[in-house]
């Protein structure tokens, strides 16, 4: 039985992809940093198929004693501190946590298994001010937050392990992915929450920042089975994941307002509120899969409407529940 061990397992990605290994017959331990409320809500329906470790990202004798005891054959590095937005008022955690936690993984694997295979969960917003359109491996980094900048440095150690250590260690650089499980905070569950809400007659207005900015939205379950076949691979390798199509904040908005039936949404949509505005923005992403297609025999399946429909009917539900 293969064994992985997964940091952010309690994340959107890190359920989805627990839930895969799992299907996939793998031994599944994740690593769960210690919070004065646990935080297991996306991983309550496989809580006892999977066995957790403490760590945290900040402690490498946790780190190192995680590798240990799970003896992983493969280990993803899906632990971050994920919201761009958040970066600027805790740039230096950012790069704590985003940054040096992929160096201390990276330690913790040289010196305890180096034959262990490592996935780190690059981004497409190291691309950040785009130099080419679509962006692919090759596309040169110009990231435009201390998230971007943190995500460029954990990229590269991963490389610096694969050069200079021989370890099996594979970056994904993932553009956005959404999913049910998608934190709140990120404008795709916060548009969708909000429509379910406003459908349901429990909000008034939904408060966006800059409803131009363009994402190659793809969903989280799609891109988790990505992030296996490269750990799959007779050789290590980087691989950008997308879908190869982007639409705007506002295309978005007007989707998700569809999904209920509601045509004007200009009368719920309050935007460019400052609260929501970024101090430097990434205005337009789209990736193109292309190596991942040839290579991986990857692509995804999941539309932008399914997705859009996917996550307003899983809102409706919860909102259902919550009276
Ligand atoms: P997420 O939902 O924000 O999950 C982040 C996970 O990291 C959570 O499980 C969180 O644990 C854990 N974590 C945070 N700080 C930690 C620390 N110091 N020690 C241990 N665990 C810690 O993120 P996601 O959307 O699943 O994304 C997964 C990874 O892919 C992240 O690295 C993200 O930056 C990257 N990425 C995401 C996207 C995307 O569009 N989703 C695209 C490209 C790359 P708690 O539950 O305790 O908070
Ligand atoms: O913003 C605009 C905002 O926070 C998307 C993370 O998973 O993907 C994610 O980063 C866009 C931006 O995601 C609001 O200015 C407008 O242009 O959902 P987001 P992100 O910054 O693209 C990348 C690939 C990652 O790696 C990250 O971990 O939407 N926007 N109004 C807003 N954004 C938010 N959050 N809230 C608003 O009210």
């Amino acid at each position: 039985m293969k064994k992985a061990l997964i940091t952010g397992i309690t994340g959107q990605d890190g359920s989805y992809l627990a839930e895969l290994l799992l299907s996939k017959g793998y031994k599944v331990y994740g690593l769960v940093r210690r919070l004065s409320t646990p935080n297991l809500e996306n991983i309550k329906h496989i809580y006892d198929q999977v066995q957790l470790i403490p760590g945290d990202l900040l402690d490498q004798g946790s780190l190192t004693d995680a590798i240990k005891e799970s003896e992983a054959d493969e280990i993803y590095n899906l632990a971050a501190q994920s919201f761009v937005k958040a970066s600027w008022s805790q740039p230096v955690l950012t790069g704590e946590f985003t940054g040096l936690g992929v160096t201390r993984m990276l330690e913790a694997i040289r010196t305890v298994n180096p034959k262990a295979r490592f996935y780190q969960a690059s981004s497409s917003e190291m691309f950040g001010k785009v130099v080419e359109t679509p962006q692919k491996e090759t596309t040169r980094f110009h990231p435009r937050s201390p998230y971007g900048v943190a995500k460029v440095y954990g990229h590269y150690i991963t490389l610096n392990y694969r050069e200079s250590y021989d370890i099996f260690a594979c970056s994904g650089i993932l553009f956005n992915h959404e999913s049910p499980r998608r934190g709140i905070e990120f404008v795709t569950r916060k548009i969708t929450d909000a429509v379910a809400r406003i459908s349901l007659g429990k909000q008034d207005k939904l408060e966006l920042g800059n409803l131009d900015a363009k994402r190659d939205w793809g969903f989280a379950g799609d891109y988790v089975e990505a992030m296996w076949r490269m750990l799959q691979q007779d050789k290590p390798d980087d691989y950008v994941i997308a879908t190869g199509e982007n639409h705007s904040v506002k295309e978005f908005v007007q989707e998700a307002f569809k999904v209920v039936g509601i045509d004007s949404w200009e009368k719920y949509v309050n935007y460019d509120n400052p609260l929501h505005l970024r101090p430097a923005e990434v205005d337009y992403l789209i990736g193109d899969y292309s190596k991942a297609k040839d290579k991986l025999g990857w692509t995804p399946k999941t539309s932008f409407k399914q997705l859009v429909e996917m996550m307003v009917k899983a809102d409706l539900e919860r909102e259902k529940e919550n009276k």
